[in-house]
């Protein structure tokens, strides 16, 4: 058992990860910066670090000083949690050449999925369905280029290979503005990630975002464990997630779900990770890999009892895995609320004291967070403060503890989206489920 981890973030994941790394016995230690000294897990660390000021640039994502505190605690292993230093593949590097244990995947691996086009090339070449496109980056020649999308049919969007979570694409409508638009793209894409390497897929208009959860470890097992319908955001922020998708089927699951595992099997994929699928009309087409554990994870967990960031230990580790795909079986329905810092109208970061919280309780509910009494929340980082997560037999008795959850919840001092939380878990389309990614923004009012 690696015998100290360094838990390379903050927050609600850090604290998640002290939580398996005690399960385990394994000894912890918290980096934080200057701001985050109050944090719940690095006051329950076995050992912390201040690793620089409050800008992450700084802190956070300040490799030289969370290596540094790596070797001055003595740490075997770094986990990086989401977020910050999770997929650079640079920082996995430097960790293992400092001769520390990444828990994740291998840096190559990183570096494949970082790569849009690559990752998509990697996945199509083991089977997984996706987007009917270009499959490769788009030259200069304007010709070929209006070919293409005339034979992918519009609209069509242009994507920048080093880009993802909806930063660096452009949807073009008509023939009139592709060229330009794959222009704009490139000069974007220079500016933003370096690169001006894009790609074209056909745009589809009404996707759900369904995304299968995998497991491997070292030696070439692999298991999935089912799917998340991630569809309820506004502007590429996730706001719900539930588990398993409203109106998916055992056989589609296990269809999609062991493509997933035969691709990690084939890429030599290690730990925990997630495919990211557009669905519609009954066909998934797979848009992007996240290589690392994910905020909504806990539903996962719910639905099938696996304890996920325990399992991402145990495989750097080098342990085998501890479940065969028979093992795994989706139990109930789980859904995930985030609670966010922020603004009911303008979504504006609200940070400042917690004056008064109440966590919500009772059976089949779970709260991630690191807020308690009089903690201030910092206005450095994100604004989500925690995640509120309802398990039920079915989907109705999972909304209806939600329901009484976010009912009983009580966070004072600052403005949450709590509300926001309580008019989706009534919404009637939310109620039927199925809900595709633009829906929330329009009840919004906001595209
Ligand atoms: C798309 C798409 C429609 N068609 N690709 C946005 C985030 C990035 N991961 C991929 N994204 C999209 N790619 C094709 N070919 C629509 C989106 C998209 C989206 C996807 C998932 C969740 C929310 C979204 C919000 C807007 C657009």
């Amino acid at each position: 058992m690696l015998d100290k981890i360094l838990i390379a973030n903050r927050g609600e994941i850090a604290l998640r990860i002290l939580r398996a790394c005690r399960e385990l016995g394994v000894r912890t230690v918290a980096v934080h910066s200057s701001a985050d000294r109050e944090l719940k897990h690095v006051r329950l660390a076995d050992e912390s670090v201040c690793i620089g000021p409050p800008p992450s640039s700084e802190s956070y994502l300040n490799i030289p000083a969370i290596i540094s505190a790596a070797e001055v605690t003595d740490a075997v292993a770094i986990h990086p949690g989401y977020g910050f230093l999770a997929e650079n593949a640079g920082f996995v590097e430097r960790v293992e050449s400092s001769g520390f244990v990444f828990i994740g995947p291998r840096a190559e691996t990183i570096q494949l999925m970082g790569d849009k086009v690559s990752a998509i090339r990697a996945m199509q070449s083991t089977g997984i369905p996706c987007v009917p496109g270009s499959n490769g980056p788009l030259g200069d020649d304007a010709e070929a280029n209006l070919r293409l999308a005339a034979e992918i049919g519009y609209p069509v969007i242009i994507k920048a290979a080093a880009g993802g979570g909806g930063r660096g694409m452009r949807v073009v409508h008509s023939e009139a503005s592709l060229l330009h638009s794959i222009a704009v793209t490139r000069a974007e894409a220079r500016t933003a990630f370096g690169s001006v390497i894009v790609y074209m897929e056909k745009f589809l208009e009404r996707p759900r975002h369904i995304e299968i959860q995998v497991l491997a470890d070292q030696y070439g097992n692999a298991i999935h464990l089912g799917e998340r319908d991630c569809s309820m955001q506004r502007r590429h922020q996730k706001v719900a997630e539930e588990s398993p998708a409203p109106g998916i089927t055992a056989e589609q699951r296990h269809a999609i779900g062991q493509r997933c595992a035969q691709a990690c099997r084939e890429i030599g994929y290690c730990g925990a990770g997630t495919f990211e699928f557009l669905y519609q009309d009954g066909d998934f087409f797979f848009i992007e890999m996240n290589t690392r554990i994910q905020v909504e994870h806990p539903v996962t967990e719910m639905v099938t009892g696996i304890d996920l960031v325990k399992e991402q230990i145990l495989i750097a580790t080098g342990e085998r895995l501890r479940y065969r795909q028979e093992d795994v079986c989706i139990r109930g329905h789980a859904i995930e609320c985030r609670i966010n810092a922020e603004n009911a109208r303008t979504f504006n970061p609200s940070p400042g004291r917690v004056t008064q919280y109440h966590a919500p309780g009772g059976p089949g509910v779970r709260v991630d967070s690191h807020i308690y009494n009089g903690y201030v929340v910092p206005p450095f980082y994100d604004s989500m403060i925690g995640k509120v997560i309802t398990w039920g037999e079915d989907r109705t008795s999972a909304i209806g503890r939600m329901r009484t959850a976010l009912s009983e919840i009580v966070v004072d001092g600052i403005e949450t989206n709590v509300l926001l939380q309580q008019d989706i878990m009534q919404d009637a389309a939310f109620e039927q489920g199925g809900t595709n990614i633009h829906y929330l923004q329009k009840k919004l009012g906001s595209v």
